[in-house]
């Protein structure tokens, strides 16, 4: 993005917080960072008694005045709605991040060999996991995305109710961080809710998981991939990850009625179940769950103990199974026997970027052309389906793909 698109941008972001922070206060925005200069004083207290030292307090706070409009921005519009399964999986296991994830495997090996043999959990695993938190660290280079973590948390402490406990238990885990040196103020950014680094922990699992894989002295695991992926496979290891087993199994289901409940995958077998690839379970006593996450008639799946350790992740069915799913394919599997119910035909990666384009052509889309369908895609197909007379779906499907191409 160009510096004045930016400064426009951030323009825009900054007339709507302010609108949002004066509806929380309503004396105004001048008034309002006098409330945060407020807060902020008297959180020093608390944290104080939290164990950071004062002077840790001064330095990290010495520069920030205001509240982050973005973070109260970003507070107020997250998106509560459950996505479609093929929206959620077609953004985070496709062609490019497959492709991403095998040329890390090759230029991170000597690391991942590392890892595997300290920490016990699979490479593939922690790709996949670093993938899907910052696109191998690529969001990390966005100015546009990037906090400066102490602002962030103390504008969700000061403004987001909603927020703020889980803000003020952070905010004193961040302060602690730079007190122990890993890395500097100026350098703990995160997301705007605190997420930080390659592999985006929050600053309490931080504290409980991160390691100084590379021996240099810091756990940093913003500019360190081996101290990132290091994190990441001992919160696995450490929330139960059994080495040298996998997450789980696509699998056909007999017709009819199946009972809930785990079994091993002996008795799923009697029952009917085998993998949609044909291939032989490799553990028939390990213990497994079913699961249709599209309902009958998309893929389902045999969830073994490893599954819900990933969840120890982040607490989500479908970002536990994007995980196994796009670590899979970075090994060197073929992707999904069943595919997700989807009402429209897919379209590849490189489609995707070439829709975004076309949409950009027509004066409809001024996003990124990096494939992934979000908000900014789906109003731009709208716009374009509205304009041409067709059914306003937002789906990125051929059909649109194929008027595009045409005018
Ligand atoms: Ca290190």
């Amino acid at each position: 993005m160009s510096v004045r698109n930016a400064a426009k941008r951030f323009t825009s972001v900054m007339t709507a917080a302010s609108l949002s922070l004066a509806l929380l206060m309503p004396a105004g925005p001048a008034f309002a960072d006098a409330g945060f200069r407020q807060w902020v004083a008297s959180f020093r207290a608390t944290a104080v008694a939290g164990g950071v030292s004062g002077a840790v307090y001064d330095q990290a706070f010495r520069n920030i005045k205001e509240p982050d409009p973005v973070v109260l921005e970003k507070a107020r519009t997250q998106p509560e709605f459950t996505a479609p399964a093929w929206d959620y999986f077609d953004n985070r296991v496709h062609d490019q991040s497959v492709a991403n994830g095998q040329a890390m495997a090759k230029k991170w090996k000597p690391w991942l060999d590392k890892i595997e043999a300290r920490f016990g959990v699979d490479r593939y695993i922690l790709l996949a996991i670093w993938s899907m938190e910052s696109n191998y660290g690529e969001i990390l280079k966005r100015d546009d995305i990037m906090r400066n973590v102490i602002r962030s948390l103390a504008t969700l402490g000061y403004g987001d109710p909603k927020r703020s406990k889980y803000a003020r238990t952070q905010l004193v885990a961040a302060l602690k961080i730079l007190q122990t040196g890993d890395i500097d103020e100026s350098h703990l950014m995160g997301s705007w809710a605190g997420a930080m680094g390659q592999t985006q922990f929050i600053p309490t699992s931080y504290q409980h998981y991160a390691v100084d894989m590379d021996g240099n002295g810091k756990r940093d695991i913003w500019n360190s991939i081996p101290d990132a992926l290091g994190t990441a496979a001992n919160l696995l290891k450490k929330n139960g990850w059994q080495a040298g087993k996998t997450w789980g199994y696509e699998v056909t289901l007999p017709a009819g009625k199946l009972p809930g409940g785990a079994k091993t995958l002996a008795q799923w077998e009697t029952l009917g179940v085998v993998r949609a690839n044909g291939k032989p379970f490799r553990n028939l006593s390990d213990k497994a769950t079913l699961k249709v996450p599209d309902g009958r008639g998309g893929p389902a799946f045999l969830m073994i103990r490893n599954f819900s350790v990933i969840k120890a992740y982040n607490n989500a069915d479908k970002y536990a199974l994007a995980v196994g799913l796009l670590a899979d394919e970075i090994a060197g599997g073929n992707g999904l026997v069943q595919d997700w119910k989807r009402p429209f035909t897919k379209l590849t990666f490189e489609e995707r970027q070439e829709l975004q384009k076309r949409l950009s052509q027509h004066g409809l889309y001024d996003g990124k052309f990096d494939g992934k369908i979000g908000d900014g895609s789906k109003t731009a197909i709208m716009a374009y389906q509205a304009k041409v007379g067709l059914t306003q779906d937002g789906y990125p499907s051929m059909e649109v793909l194929k008027w595009l191409r045409q005018k």
